[in-house]
């Protein structure tokens, strides 16, 4: 935990209007609303003289990425192959809040997601680390794996330096990305990125952009597990956020067969189920028409008539990329009765002589 004054941010308020004018929030609209008291803390709350800064460390074992080796099982980013961290981390914040109010009398507000706060640039400001050019917040002892929250005070806390940025000529983070998300270092395109597609998009997934999701069904780590930081991290002792053994390696066959019943189940209190059945269905059906195995074919099948047209569109899609022959044959048939207009304009991508996405 770091400590910054709260107008210890001053250059945030035009790299957000920046970010927003490009319209790389995508359809985060929620990112638009209350920007000036996002992008400055005495503008969300008036008597706040010092921001607490926590960082948590979530670093995990061996390689995050030895998932994207097996393209018929699902690769889920790190942070969510667990109970949501915003209860623990609230917990945490808390327990220091109260103290502060009871040992100073200052008055107190715990932040982490709940409210328009801008925790990455704070968390400089507090030292905790610098943004690193994927945009994350980056700690000489922790890499990429910190999970951020915050405490606004109206207690005159003494401010700790802020951290200078140690990026120097590394470009490993931008290369990797397989969407090409990122504009230019420290800018994210948030449409582009396999985290904002996979977790917040609520429609259908541009076909330009669904090869480079490959086999991740919910949120990307690769640009953090890159970063030559992380050979500093310790794995992460927290016993509230330890990983579900049962999240690594799913089959994607079977996470194709998840009702609704089934899916809640599945991931009961794990930031996965924030997606609902539907669009992570459409995320497991893009990782199969990804995966190369013709043998998946047979689980895209059934979805061709799923009631979600989100699910039904990528089941077309999927079978299209690993059994055209078979897609091609049921197209006319399927067309007469499909009223969703972008189904139908699958069903149509498959026609030969027109463009398919495969
Ligand atoms: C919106 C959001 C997203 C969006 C957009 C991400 C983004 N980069 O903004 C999406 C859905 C894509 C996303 C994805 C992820 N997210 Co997110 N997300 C947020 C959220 C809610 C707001 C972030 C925000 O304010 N974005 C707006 C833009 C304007 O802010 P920015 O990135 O800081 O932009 C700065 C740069 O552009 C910079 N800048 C511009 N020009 C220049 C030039 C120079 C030289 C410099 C230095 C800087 C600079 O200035 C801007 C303002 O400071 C925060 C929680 C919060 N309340 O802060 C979590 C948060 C950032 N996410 C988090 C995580 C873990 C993730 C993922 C790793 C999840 C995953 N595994 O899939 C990915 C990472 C993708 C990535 N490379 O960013 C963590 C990051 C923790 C950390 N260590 O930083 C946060 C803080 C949540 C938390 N409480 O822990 N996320
Ligand atoms: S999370 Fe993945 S898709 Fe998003 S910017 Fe990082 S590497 Fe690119
Ligand atoms: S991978 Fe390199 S450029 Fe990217 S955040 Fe880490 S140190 Fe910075």
């Amino acid at each position: 935990m770091r400590v910054a004054a709260a107008d210890a941010i001053p250059e945030a308020p035009g790299r957000l209007e920046a970010w927003l004018e490009a319209g790389h929030h995508g359809e985060m609209g929620w990112m638009e609303d209350r920007r000036d008291q996002r992008a400055d803390p005495r503008r969300l709350w008036g008597e706040v003289r010092s921001v607490v800064m926590l960082g948590m460390n979530y670093a995990g074992e061996g390689d995050a990425l030895a998932m994207l080796a097996h393209p018929d099982k699902a690769a889920i980013s790190l942070y969510a192959r667990r109970r949501d961290y915003h209860d623990v981390i609230k917990g945490k914040l808390k327990s220091v809040a109260g103290l502060l109010a009871a040992r100073g009398g200052a008055d107190v507000k715990v932040f982490v997601d709940t409210a328009p706060v801008m925790e990455k640039p704070l968390a400089q400001a507090a030292g905790l680390g610098w943004q690193g050019k994927h945009t994350v917040l980056v700690s000489r002892e922790h890499g990429s794996w910190l999970l951020l929250g915050a405490i606004y005070t109206t207690a005159e806390l003494p401010a700790d330096q802020p951290e200078s940025d140690h990026c120097g000529s590394c470009r490993r983070c931008l290369d990797i990305c397989p969407t090409d998300a990122f504009p230019a270092p420290y800018k994210l395109d948030a449409r582009r990125c396999i985290s904002y597609l996979t977790i917040e998009h609520q429609g259908h997934i541009d076909s330009s952009l669904r090869p480079g999701i490959g086999n991740r069904v919910f949120g990307c780590d690769d640009c953090l597990a890159v970063c030559p930081w992380n050979k500093f991290a310790q794995s992460a002792q927290e016993t509230r956020l330890a990983l579900k053994d049962e999240l690594d390696g799913l089959d994607l066959a079977a996470l194709a067969e998840l009702d609704d019943a089934r899916f809640r189940t599945l991931f009961a209190g794990t930031p996965v189920k924030r997606t609902g059945r539907d669009r992570f269905l459409r995320n497991v059906l893009i990782a199969i028409g990804n995966s190369g195995r013709a043998g998946l074919a047979a689980s895209a099948l059934p979805h061709l008539r799923d009631p979600s047209p989100l699910v039904r569109a990528m089941a077309v899609w999927a079978l299209g990329r690993l059994d055209p022959a078979h897609a091609l044959a049921l197209a006319p048939a399927a067309l007469e009765g499909e009223g969703d207009p972008q189904v139908r304009a699958e069903w149509r991508a498959l026609t030969p002589g027109t463009e398919h996405a495969a």
